[in-house]
């Protein structure tokens, strides 16, 4: 099922998530309707917290070198934790919950990361470049917050200036 995607500045995009201690039907229903709904804005990764749900889920789906986005490579990932990071690397970053805005964000090139599958696996793995970032920028929802925290102070005067103006005007 296609959920909403809850935007700036809802207050639920604030709250920390919590982690996941059961892998049941309810887990798997939730993880498809995140897929559904992130597909559904040609999203590439999305926290469940976005859709109204604060628990430690995250999805990404990058698009492959043909730059096509398949359902195979769909990575699912509970009770995130990042073990290691090296390096920084900067990317023009967007996101579901602040649609239409863009800036750039510096983070790390590569981490090392542990988490759970849908059926509660322990999975190791390293990543790096583009689902290096996405991953961060997924596990910062998780703890509520969000990519234009990471703003400079004019950066973010501007966003906050422009966006109050963009709500005012959808009213
Ligand atoms: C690198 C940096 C950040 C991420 C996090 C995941 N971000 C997204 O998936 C952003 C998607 C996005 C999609 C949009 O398109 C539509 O909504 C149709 C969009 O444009 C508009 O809102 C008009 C903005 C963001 C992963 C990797
Ligand atoms: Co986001």
């Amino acid at each position: 099922m296609i959920r909403e995607i809850i935007t700036y500045p809802n207050k639920l995009l604030k709250v920390k998530s919590k982690k996941v201690e059961c892998f049941d039907q309810e887990i798997h229903t939730l993880l498809d309707d995140m897929y559904e709904t992130m597909i559904s804005k040609n999203g590439i990764g999305l926290a469940s917290v976005q859709i109204g749900e604060p628990l430690d889920i995250l999805i990404i789906n990058l698009p492959n070198k043909d730059d096509k986005q398949l359902k195979e490579d769909l990575v699912e990932v509970i009770n995130p934790k990042i073990i290691q990071t090296k390096g920084t690397t900067l990317y023009t970053e967007g996101c579901l919950s602040v649609p239409e805005y863009y800036e750039d964000v510096e983070r790390a090139q590569w981490i090392e990361v542990e988490y759970q599958d849908r059926d509660g696996n322990l999975i190791n793995c390293e990543y790096d470049d583009l689902m290096a970032i996405a991953f961060q920028h997924e596990c910062d929802h998780l703890n509520g917050e969000l990519f234009i925290e990471k703003l400079s102070y004019l950066k973010r005067k501007k966003f906050e200036k422009e966006w109050k103006k963009k709500i005012k005007g959808k009213k």
